[in-house]
């Protein structure tokens, strides 16, 4: 196998973009992906601060890794969701990797925040975890954004993530989901900091292949709640569709984005209003973090 751009041997196969690529020209194939989406999105230009949540695994620490290589002014944002051995080791890894580079990180902690860590706002609230989970870390993320004065969040999702979420929201034709799923959220409102997600151009295959070769020190274990997940599942089934035809996963989310989505975000219109509590945006009068803040006091 030859690298595609010096003709060297090739540490890489892209069945997708009918390339191989040597190490250093992978690297370089990486570093543009991630300018692409930059540029086409207009995710963030090189005068802006970025927030880079961080949570210790492959992507997202691959993520900071580019952008510093880039040049962008970056800090790093920890969120600490309690969730045992695996939020220690992963904060442990997101503080080594700042450290090294001598970059600042933020570290927010769930706990701190809501009263319980992840797995006791499940057991008070019964909502399933991610579901929980996921509403504190976007509702943290842009909290932390706007006390900080970042005018960005940049997160490590990638392309397997993307079209997972993408194959989840359609088989429920979940419209809200539809009309929102974008590699770049522009901020509606002047509190609400704008979400960027410049890795979804490349595969976690790319990613871990990213990590490797830059000596990247990531959590390999998977968050204990993720185990079972439909999106896993997801994910599997789109893996197969790829063995057999390379390029299915882009050309799913690609299409969507450039047909789909247009369509959904006309079908979809919301009014957003500041929660009465936390002066946060929400569609009602107390926003989703506050509620959930409020089931785990009066579980205790
Ligand atoms: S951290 Fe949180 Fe994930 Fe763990 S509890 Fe689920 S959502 S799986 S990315
Ligand atoms: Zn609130």
């Amino acid at each position: 196998m030859k690298c595609r751009k010096c003709g060297g041997t090739a540490v890489l196969e892209l069945r997708r973009h009918n390339a191989a690529f040597c190490a250093p020209d992978f690297m370089e194939f990486f570093r543009r992906q991630v300018g692409e989406a930059v540029r086409r999105h207009r995710m963030f230009t090189r005068e802006e601060s970025v927030l880079v949540a961080v949570s210790g695994g492959k992507d997202s620490l691959a993520l900071w890794d580019v952008l510093l290589q880039e040049g962008y002014s970056t800090t790093g944002l920890y969120l600490d969701l309690g969730i045992f051995d695996y939020s220690k080791e992963s904060r442990a890894k997101c503080e080594a990797f700042a450290a090294e580079h001598g970059v600042p990180l933020l570290i927010v902690s769930v706990e701190q925040e809501v009263g319980a860590g992840i797995p006791e706002v499940q057991a008070a609230t019964r909502r399933p975890t991610c579901s929980a989970c996921g509403l504190s870390k976007r509702y943290l993320m842009n909290k932390a954004a706007l006390e900080h004065g970042f005018p960005v969040v940049a997160t490590g999702h990638n392309l397997d993530d993307e079209a997972a979420t993408l194959f989840g929201s359609i088989l429920h034709w979940q419209t809200e989901p539809l009309a929102r799923q974008s590699p770049a959220l522009p901020s509606t409102h002047p509190k609400l900091v704008r979400r960027v997600k410049p890795l979804y151009r490349l595969s976690e295959r790319e990613t871990a292949a990213y990590a490797f070769l830059r000596r990247i020190d990531y959590i390999v274990e998977e968050c204990p709640f993720a185990k079972g997940a439909t999106s896993l599942m997801h994910k599997e089934i789109l893996n197969r569709l790829e063995d057999v035809s390379p390029g299915a996963k882009h050309n799913f989310l690609f299409g969507f984005l450039e047909k789909g989505r247009p369509a959904f975000e006309r079908l979809v219109e919301v009014a957003l209003n500041e929660c009465a509590r936390c002066g946060q945006v929400t569609t009602g009068t107390l926003c989703g973090f506050c509620k959930l803040a409020d089931q785990v006091k009066r579980a205790r």
